[in-house]
């Protein structure tokens, strides 16, 4: 009996981080790059009509396997010989919060024959036996080193207290929350305590610290002696480097998630703690020394790279106004924009489980119940996966498009180069067919319903490596 990854008439790989690391060992058979998998997998469908073979399709973890489910459903009533390979997060990462992660093993149920779960190893020596199709084989991908902390629940803000009695200087993030975080970050800032505002928050403007970089470099530095998060999984890189280098972490967390496999959770909302006597009674007694750093600035950067991603999100940004709605999309796209705010916006955004899935059709949804101005940004890659959103746009959405060519996060990444998967397209034909005013020029955001942007990749490569050298 072969190894499954020798066997396959084709896999259909759709980019992923998450599943990266399949990517070698499946390249022994004919491969196909897929963005959008649900597509994906009916295309599989077909290759498996076409050649009576099985065909696998190949996914990261979170939405992208709830993608796949229609297919597996028509595979299951057709039997067809489907598999579903998905690359997935440990065991310890499950039911955390932890970005991207899910629970995989729920979602098919009901559209598969058989389902296995293994480790990587696993994986490599696995031969299809005894198997009924659809098959969907669920690959833990284990990134992170091993510690003895655990997640531990409180009930109460006691916690809180005994938490920062034995610390000297920690770091607040405030992430995102279902509302606004605002008023909490306001009144926040008259402590003069050091925190990071993501821009999800709602209070970027306000944030102590202005960029990542300086929050990255200080925690390298060890400047920091615990976490305090307030809000949900945040985006930050810190995020995930915690998970290597552990610090105590402290979380109010609306969902009463650690994000993390280790750490301790309260389930408040930032309005609990905005409300809570005891929140404020413990900041305004705490003692802390205010962080010497040398923050490095953009501007001149800015200047040598004038057609970098970052350079073109800052322009759009100055066009934009004070409390303009905005969505942001995935990946670049958010990092870049909260890299470069300084103003106030109202910002949303799907930061659940970070799909690229559905993002036009959510910034419609919110176009739709809203009377004012929604200006949505997304990459190329997420907004081809939601073309047909495009159809029907409300008159008061701005879909503006970074067009960089590929899912460039992966470049960034350093990941293998072909789930960049670099194109030549550009959304000029297809606004035009669907009846939406186009422009490549920022100069009349006002008077279009497409703008599309057009960075420079040297630029933005220079640009990255020199700010964060
Ligand atoms: C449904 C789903 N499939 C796959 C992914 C993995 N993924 C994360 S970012 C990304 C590429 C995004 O490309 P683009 O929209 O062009 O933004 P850029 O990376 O260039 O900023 C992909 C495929 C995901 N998050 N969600």
């Amino acid at each position: 009996m072969t190894l499954l990854i020798d066997s396959l008439s084709k896999v259909y790989f759709c980019t992923g981080a998450r599943n990266h690391e399949l990517l070698a060992p499946l390249s022994k058979n004919k491969l196909a790059f897929e963005y959008d998998e649900r597509m994906a997998s009916f295309k599989a469908l077909g290759f498996i009509k076409a050649q009576e073979a099985p065909v696998a399709v190949c996914t990261t973890s979170g939405t992208a396997v709830a993608e796949c489910v229609p297919a597996m459903l028509e595979a299951y009533y057709s039997k067809l010989p489907l598999i579903l390979i998905s690359g997935d997060r440990p065991k310890k990462l499950h039911g955390t919060g932890a970005p991207q992660t899910i629970e995989h093993e729920l979602l098919t149920r009901g559209s598969r024959g058989s389902y296995f779960e293994m480790d990587l190893t696993e994986f490599l020596e696995f031969k299809m036996e005894d198997v009924e199709y659809p098959v969907h084989i669920n690959v833990l991908i284990d990134d992170t080193t091993s510690h003895d902390q655990k997640i531990i629940h409180h009930k109460n803000l006691a916690a809180f207290r005994d938490f920062l009695q034995v610390k000297k200087s920690p770091l607040f993030i405030f992430s995102h929350e279902s509302r606004s975080m605002l008023p909490l970050v306001e009144k926040f800032t008259a402590l003069k305590i050091p925190f990071y505002a993501e821009s999800m928050s709602g209070a970027r403007h306000l944030s102590s610290l202005s960029s990542e970089r300086d929050l990255v470099t200080l925690f390298n530095q060890g400047a920091f002696d615990c976490i305090i998060r307030i809000g949900h999984t945040p985006l930050t890189k810190i995020w995930r480097l915690l998970e290597r280098n552990p610090l105590p972490v402290l979380n109010f967390d609306e969902r009463g998630m650690p994000g993390l496999s280790f750490g301790e959770v309260l389930t408040y909302s930032s309005h609990d703690l905005l409300q809570s006597p005891i929140w404020w009674e413990t900041l305004s007694s705490f003692q802390t020394s205010p962080l010497v750093f040398e923050s490095k600035d953009l501007g001149p950067l800015m200047e040598k790279y004038p057609e970098s991603e970052i350079s073109l999100m800052r322009n759009l940004q100055n066009e934009l106004k004070e409390d303009d709605v905005i969505y942001l999309g995935n990946s670049l796209i958010i990092r870049f924009f909260e890299l470069t705010q300084a103003k106030k916006f109202l910002i949303f955004g799907n930061r659940g489980v970070n799909g690229i899935d559905g993002q036009l059709a959510s910034a419609i949804g919110l176009a739709e119940g809203t009377k004012k101005t929604v200006y949505c940004i997304l990459g190329d890659v997420t907004t081809l996966y939601d073309l047909s959103s495009m159809r029907e746009m409300p008159g008061n959405l701005k879909l503006i498009i970074m067009n960089n060519k590929g899912g460039r996060i992966f470049d960034m990444l350093k990941l293998d180069k072909r789930i960049v998967m670099e194109h030549g397209l550009n959304f000029l034909d297809i606004s035009q067919g669907f009846k939406l005013k186009y422009t490549n020029d920022l100069k009349e955001l006002d008077d279009t319903q497409v703008l599309e942007l057009f960075p420079n990749q040297d630029h933005t490569a220079r640009f990255l490596q020199e700010w964060n050298s």
